[in-house]
C-alpha cells in the first residue's frame, strides 16, 4: 500500500502550524501584543448559564441609546460625544461603612484580582427600552467580602463619580448629584449582581458606566448605576436619587414586574432596542429563579 505524503500546499493549515491556528483572532493578536483589549477582556469565558430569549442586542444601538445623566438629562443620542472631557484613569473605588477591612482599590487591581467572566443578560429600562448584553464582569459578592461586612451591614450604597466639570449633564439639572442607588445585603451577594467592565468584549463605552458600574438585571436599569466610586455597608436602607426626586414612581427596590403600573404607564410590555419591537415583560425580567426567593411579595 502506498502512503500518500501531501504536498505542501495541500495541507489544511492546522496540520502545519499546530498551535496558532487554534488560536481565535483575538488572541492572536494578544499574543503578539497588539491588541487593544486587556487581559481581563481576553480571559473572559461566557458563562454558559445564562441564556437569552431574545438575539444580542447590536453593539451600535446598546452603546449609541443610554439613559447617563450627567452626561446628558434630555437625550439618549450622542452620548459619547458629551463624554470626551471625563477623564476614567486613574480611577479608584472606595469600600468603605460598616465594615472590618475598608479599603480604596485601584481599578488596576481589580481588574487583576477577579476572576471574570461573560454573561448574556436582559436588561430592562423602567421607561419600557429593554436590550440583551453580552457584559464583562465578576459577581458583587466577591467585591463585598473583600471589605469583610460587619454583622450590623445589612444594605449596601454606591455612589457614582461627582465630575460636573467634566460632565456636561450634570450643570443641565438640578438634580441631587451625585447619582447614588442602593440594594439590600442579600440582593447585593446574589450571584446575579455584577459588577461590570466590559460589554462586548470590550472596555465599557463611558457613556455605559466606564471604568466600572454594576449591573442588576431582574431590576429596572435606574439600580444598575454607572462610573462607582463609593461602595458603602450601611444599618439602615440608603436613600436612592430616584426614589428622592419621586417616591410615588420610583420605590427601593424597583423589581421589575409587568403586573405592576408604573403610575403613568403600564409595564407589561416591552421594547426592544433598536426595532422597539414589543416583548411582554416578565416578572424579575426573566431571573425569578434566582431571586424570588428574596422577596415576600410587598417590596417595590
Ligand atoms: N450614574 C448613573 N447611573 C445610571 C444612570 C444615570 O443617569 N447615572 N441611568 C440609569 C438608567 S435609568 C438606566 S436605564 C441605565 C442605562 O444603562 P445603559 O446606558 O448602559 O443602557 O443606567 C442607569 N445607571
Ligand atoms: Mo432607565
Amino acid at each position: 500500500m502506498r502512503i500518500r505524503i501531501p504536498k505542501g500546499w495541500e495541507m489544511r493549515e492546522q496540520d502545519a502550524t499546530p498551535e496558532t491556528v487554534f488560536l481565535n483572532r483575538r488572541q492572536l493578536l494578544a499574543a503578539a501584543g497588539l491588541s487593544a483589549l486587556p487581559a481581563w477582556a481576553q480571559s473572559a469565558k461566557r458563562n454558559e448559564a445564562f441564556t437569552l430569549d431574545r438575539p444580542i442586542t447590536e453593539e451600535w444601538a446598546a452603546t449609541g441609546y443610554n439613559n447617563f445623566y450627567e452626561l446628558n438629562p434630555l437625550a439618549k443620542e450622542g452620548l459619547a460625544a458629551l463624554a470626551s472631557e471625563f477623564q476614567i484613569s486613574p480611577w479608584t473605588v472606595e469600600l468603605t461603612g460598616q465594615c472590618n477591612k475598608p479599603q480604596k482599590l485601584d481599578l488596576d487591581d481589580i481588574l487583576k484580582k477577579f476572576p471574570f467572566e461573560e454573561r448574556l443578560y436582559r436588561f430592562r429600562c423602567v421607561e419600557r427600552w429593554a436590550m440583551a448584553v453580552p457584559w464583562t464582569g465578576f459577581p458583587l459578592s466577591l467585591l463585598l467580602k473583600l471589605a469583610d461586612p460587619k454583622p450590623s451591614a445589612k444594605y449596601v450604597r454606591f455612589v457614582t463619580v461627582n465630575r460636573p466639570n467634566q460632565m456636561p449633564g450634570m450643570k443641565q439639572a438640578p438634580y441631587p448629584w451625585p447619582y447614588f442607588e442602593g440594594l439590600r445585603m442579600d440582593e447585593a451577594m446574589n450571584p446575579l449582581t455584577l459588577v461590570t467592565t466590559g460589554m462586548y468584549g470590550k472596555p465599557l463605552p463611558k457613556q455605559n458606566g466606564a471604568p466600572i458600574r454594576l449591573v442588576v438585571p431582574w431590576k429596572y436599569g435606574y439600580k444598575s448605576i454607572k462610573s462607582i466610586v463609593k461602595i458603602e455597608f450601611t444599618s439602615s436602607e440608603p436613600p436612592t436619587l430616584w426614589n428622592k426626586l419621586n417616591a410615588q414612581e420610583y420605590g427601593f427596590y424597583s423589581n421589575i414586574d409587568p403586573k405592576k403600573p408604573h403610575p403613568r404607564w403600564s409595564q407589561a410590555i416591552e421594547q426592544l432596542i433598536p426595532t422597539m419591537q414589543r416583548k411582554p415583560t416578565l416578572l424579575y425580567n426573566g431571573y425569578e429563579q434566582y431571586v424570588a426567593s428574596m422577596y415576600k411579595g410587598n417590596e417595590h
